[in-house]
């Protein structure tokens, strides 16, 4: 009997228990109604009396065993299933990282530099916070033109302002290098506007120079047809409309035809077949004088665009604040 109650003994300690299902496994067989030790007290009602105290006492301790190994596997199995564990499975996959993605108004800005790239353009960059002289006075801006007054632009202190265009990227570049130059400026600029679902008081621009000899209306205007095909498709037809900037002369408002529509009336374009981009024209002499260019040997023109207004035509939106609200709904639809 004594035998027989120690390889008992040695046979639950083997046991694998891994899981609740094993677990319960072994409760039934060693523990349960119709199990081992049941077994066990059966068999103890035979023995004689005199043995009864020694061997009752060795099958109590077996059951103290039986019961023990139960209960240290069962809070082993109940720890593994919670975070306060230290058996990690070093094998399970890490938690994803969600992806992010662009913001739309970089994805049309990326693309706009890869078109004008494709043409010889470089891209510069400069300060957002600007001077007097490079957003305004350069730019051949009258002392008393609207664009400077306070409603207008965000002033920091007196001739220390939030870029009102990226103009003035232009104004250093021409400063600091001789002609030829061919430069796109990508960036973020600033109005004292009130905020509507046309208007914010920062946006986005890519502006274009070109200086060299010999520069006319005529490469201005296939520079342009260029890129409003390759952004917009090959179908797509500009149109120039006379205009003014302080910077350039002659000036003009640049439309492209409706690309929605084909020309037909729609409400994008509201019902006239053409849209409106940007602006351009050729550089003003007094602008590449400021620069210390020489007007007799180089021309040159420019153009500027806002990269919202493209970005809300090609993705249909019509709402230009939703880009600035950082809604993950809306960004999520780009990555
Ligand atoms: C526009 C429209 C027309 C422009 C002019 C210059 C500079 F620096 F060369 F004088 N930069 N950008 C320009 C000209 C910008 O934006 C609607």
């Amino acid at each position: 009997m004594q035998e027989r109650l120690e390889l008992i003994a040695t046979e639950a300690k083997n046991e694998l228990i891994q899981d609740a299902a094993t677990l319960e496994a072994y409760r039934i067989k060693y523990l349960g109604t119709k199990g081992i030790m049941k077994e066990v007290f059966e068999d103890f009602k035979q023995i004689p009396n005199e043995e009864k105290k020694s061997m009752g006492q060795l099958i109590n301790s077996l059951k103290n065993t039986l019961e023990t190994i139960y209960l240290e596997k069962k809070e082993e199995l109940e720890n593994t299933s919670t975070e306060q564990s230290d058996t990690i499975d070093y094998t399970k996959p890490g938690a994803r990282v969600p992806r992010g993605g662009r913001h739309p108004i970089h994805i049309i800005k990326n693309e706009m530099i890869d078109i004008f790239a494709r043409i010889g353009f470089t891209v510069a960059e400069g300060p957002e916070i600007e001077d007097d002289w490079h957003n305004f006075t350069a730019l051949n801006t009258p002392e008393d033109h609207p664009a400077r007054d306070m409603q207008d632009t965000f002033y920091i202190k007196e001739n220390v302002m939030l870029r009102t265009h990226t103009s003035p990227v232009q104004i250093r570049v021409m400063e600091t290098q001789t002609p030829p130059i061919r430069i796109i400026t990508p960036g973020r600029v600033y109005r004292n506007e009130t905020i509507s679902a046309r208007a914010h008081c920062t946006f986005h621009q890519v502006e274009g120079l070109y200086i060299n000899e010999n520069v006319s209306f005529a490469d201005l205007k296939q520079t342009l047809l260029y890129f409003a095909k390759e952004m917009f498709g090959q179908n797509v037809d500009i149109r120039l409309r006379p205009s003014y900037f302080p910077f350039t002369e002659p000036s003009a408002e640049l439309d492209i035809s409706c690309f929605i529509c084909d020309k037909k009336g729609c409400a994008v374009c509201k019902g006239s077949g053409w849209v409106e981009i940007g602006g351009c024209g050729m550089v003003d002499p007094a602008v590449l004088e400021n620069c210390k260019i020489d007007t007799e040997k180089y021309t040159g023109f420019a153009f500027g665009m806002g990269i919202e207004r493209i970005t809300m035509l090609k993705y249909g939106i019509n709402d230009l604040r939703i880009f600035y609200d950082n809604d993950i709904r809306f960004l999520k639809q780009f990555s």
